[in-house]
């Protein structure tokens, strides 16, 4: 499915895009389960909050839902995670396995980024720092409605210092995109990052939502070491100790 240079980009670049990974009936699919859950016809209590961590208006900017495939376990068996999970193997080994999944929505008009940051800072450390995510578009992606930006290389630097400056809103650092490449997709392409990989999105400025489905992977070990730590993914965005 992937090939070698493709492999060694992500490994030197730190994030990487694939075209054409599901098709037509199958975007469907994930389009109407997709509206179902932002559409509340889901029970997503204690799973569903606002990345920007704005309260008290009745517009959700940045709607974020952790574990879509905890509420709705026929998505396992469909091809986003069929073959999420071969593409994880093939970039980082055999013994990755999915940690967790989320729905991350820019409604129309939210002009709201996801700051800049490293999904690691999100986690409890690790010995074995193996991990990357597979965002989804469901639709067209663009700089305008919040394409994914990602810093190439980022991923072998140290973590950046994180901060988390609004209540459960998004952790965020330094970051720029003079120094980052933007990604478009069309829906059913994705892009990979590293656990590492800095990357942020613009706001939606468009008239149309901006639907990912994304999905993460890690080593066995390490997933089971999170829940051990009492680490499931399922929504509490403190920075880690
Ligand atoms: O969809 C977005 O705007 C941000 C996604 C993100 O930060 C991630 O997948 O790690």
């Amino acid at each position: 499915m992937i090939t070698s240079d493709q492999i060694s980009f992500f490994e030197t670049e730190g994030f990487l895009a694939l075209e054409n990974l599901l098709n037509s009936e199958e975007m469907v699919f994930y389009s109407k389960t997709y509206d179902a859950f932002i559409n509340n016809e889901f029970d997503t209590e204690g799973l569903r909050s606002d990345l920007t961590g704005i309260e008290g208006q009745n517009v959700e900017y940045i709607t974020q839902i952790m574990l879509p495939s905890r509420v709705f376990p026929v998505l396992l068996d469909r091809p986003m995670h069929q073959k999420g999970l071969q593409i994880a193997k093939q970039l980082l080994g055999a013994d990755m396995v999915i940690d967790f999944d989320m729905l991350i929505n820019k409604a129309p008009y939210t002009n709201k980024p996801t700051p800049w940051h490293q999904d690691a800072a999100y986690w409890i450390d690790m010995p074995d720092k193996r991990a990357l995510s597979i965002w989804f578009a469901i639709d067209e992606a663009t700089i305008e409605n919040g394409c994914m930006w990602y810093t190439p290389k980022s991923h072998k630097l140290p973590l950046r210092e994180h901060h988390q400056p609004l209540g459960n809103g998004a952790l965020q650092c330094n970051g720029s995109e003079e120094e980052s490449k933007a990604v478009p997709l069309k829906p059913g392409y994705c892009a990979i990052h590293h656990g590492h990989t800095l990357h942020y999105s613009r706001g939606n400025s468009t008239s149309m939502h901006r639907r990912a489905f994304i999905l993460n992977f890690r080593p066995e070990k390490m997933v089971e070491l999170e829940r051990e730590q009492g680490m499931d993914h399922s929504g509490n965005k403190e920075l880690k100790a």
